[in-house]
């Protein structure tokens, strides 16, 4: 429900209300605000102070309904409050991996925060075959802290329920649980594909195999409280340079299970992947981006894993920490929801609502469906082997035999 007094800001009120926040611009600061958001739910106003300073900061507010479709899709305010505190949360657990944050308004479903004017967000970069030397390393020590930190793993059990409840998620999760796990999966009026797949989408709608992994995922999604996940971690949500790293919206963040957020980064890498054989014609040049995509795959992987061992070493509760075997089970478990999760996610932004530039910015839609084709072979095979995976190349092993029989090289 709105309370009374929420109300869309717009340019020019977005400057009156941050003038009156102590600590951000001094009285006479000449302020510009531009609405910059292009995002699926919210505003994004950034306002720079003219002059030498060049400060800048960041205003997100949320809408009571989703951007993307209008006020007939109502939608949480909520949300605003859960990504004020997971940001904050984050900052604490990994520190500079994320925007900081001035000030959240409760009232108006408002954060004001870090800008990242210097930063890109990755998607962009990925389609224009950009490098990312340090984003695997970054991204995989932002997981393993947030996930493992955040879990039963390293705080006490009390503690940890009372931060499900905090981060009680339920309209967000819905729309996950709808977008992700369920209309991809049959004729759902909110689908969306290309026409040109039609005859591939109808025999996924048709694969009851699949379908039972996907439930069985699903049913994880939905009761699986073991750590404070992001909960929409596509190269979207990731802002970068070569150096830096930003970790961006976590408005969908919930207690759930850790390989939902591994499997979402994995997947946008992989649907950029796929992307490639419609974006980059020049052989050569697609096959060693596409082998970048790989390692950076692996990279993170074993990052995380290297990552969590150390973790695992210095916090581990007691009951955890003396079992032998408890934490290589533990890892081995989370690399096959990894793998299942990335293929749901592959699959949705294809079939589903929501799809991603990299794919949709291919306008030839025959070229466009070889790269979709691609993307659904891979996401489908993520779900139904991933309890064959035993290590992380298994992964990127079936993804390189995928493309060799999708795709024929010459
Ligand atoms: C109506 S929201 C559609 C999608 O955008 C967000 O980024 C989430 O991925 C959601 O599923
Ligand atoms: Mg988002």
């Amino acid at each position: 429900m709105v309370n009374s007094s929420y109300r869309v800001l717009n340019e020019l009120e977005t400057i009156q209300y941050v003038r009156k926040i102590p600590g951000l611009f001094s009285e006479n600061a000449q302020l510009v605000c531009k609405e910059i958001g292009d995002g699926n739910l919210n505003l994004v106003f950034r306002i720079i102070e003219q002059g030498s300073s060049g400060k800048s900061i960041i205003i997100k507010q949320a809408l009571p309904y989703a951007r993307v479709v209008g006020e007939s899709w109502p939608l949480t305010l909520d949300r605003a409050r859960i990504e004020s505190e997971a940001l904050m949360i984050q900052n604490i657990l990994c520190p500079g991996l994320v925007p900081k944050v001035y000030h959240y308004d409760r009232e108006l479903a408002l954060t004001i925060m870090e800008d990242l004017s210097t930063h890109i967000i990755m998607r962009k970069g990925l389609i224009t075959r950009k490098r990312y030397p340090q984003f695997a390393k970054h991204i995989g020590i932002f997981l393993a802290r947030t996930l493992l930190l955040s879990s039963d793993l390293a705080q006490d059990s009390q503690i940890k329920k009372l931060k499900v409840i905090q981060f009680i998620n339920p309209e967000m999760c819905k729309i996950t649980e709808n977008l992700v796990f369920t209309d991809p999966y049959y004729d759902a009026k909110t689908n969306q594909f290309n026409p040109f797949i039609k005859d591939l989408i109808k025999e996924i709608w048709g694969h009851d195999e699949l379908i039972l992994e996907i439930t069985k995922l699903k049913e994880k999604f939905l009761t699986q409280a073991q750590a404070l996940i992001h909960g929409d971690l596509h190269t979207g949500s990731i802002m970068l340079t070569e150096k830096d790293t930003k970790v961006i919206d976590p408005e969908f963040s919930f207690y759930g299970p850790m390989g939902f957020d591994i499997g979402a980064i994995l997947a946008n890498l992989l649907l950029n992947y796929c992307s490639h054989e419609g974006h980059t014609l020049d052989r050569d040049d697609r096959l060693q981006y596409q082998d970048y995509l790989l390692d950076t795959v692996e990279e993170i992987w074993t990052v995380f894993e290297e990552e969590f061992k150390t973790l695992w070493q210095e916090k581990a509760m007691e009951c955890y920490a003396s079992k032998q075997g408890y934490i290589d089970d533990y890892l081995l478990r989370l690399l096959q929801d990894t793998c299942g999760y990335a293929g749901c996610k592959m699959m949705r932004r294809v079939i589903g609502l929501a799809h991603v530039p990299d794919l949709e910015s291919i306008e030839d839609h025959k070229l466009r469906a070889k790269c979709e084709r691609l993307a659904l072979a891979i996401g489908q095979q993520l779900v139904l082997k991933r309890e064959t995976a035993r290590k992380i190349s298994d992964l990127t092993s079936l993804v390189r035999t995928i493309k060799r029989q999708e795709v024929e090289e010459d």
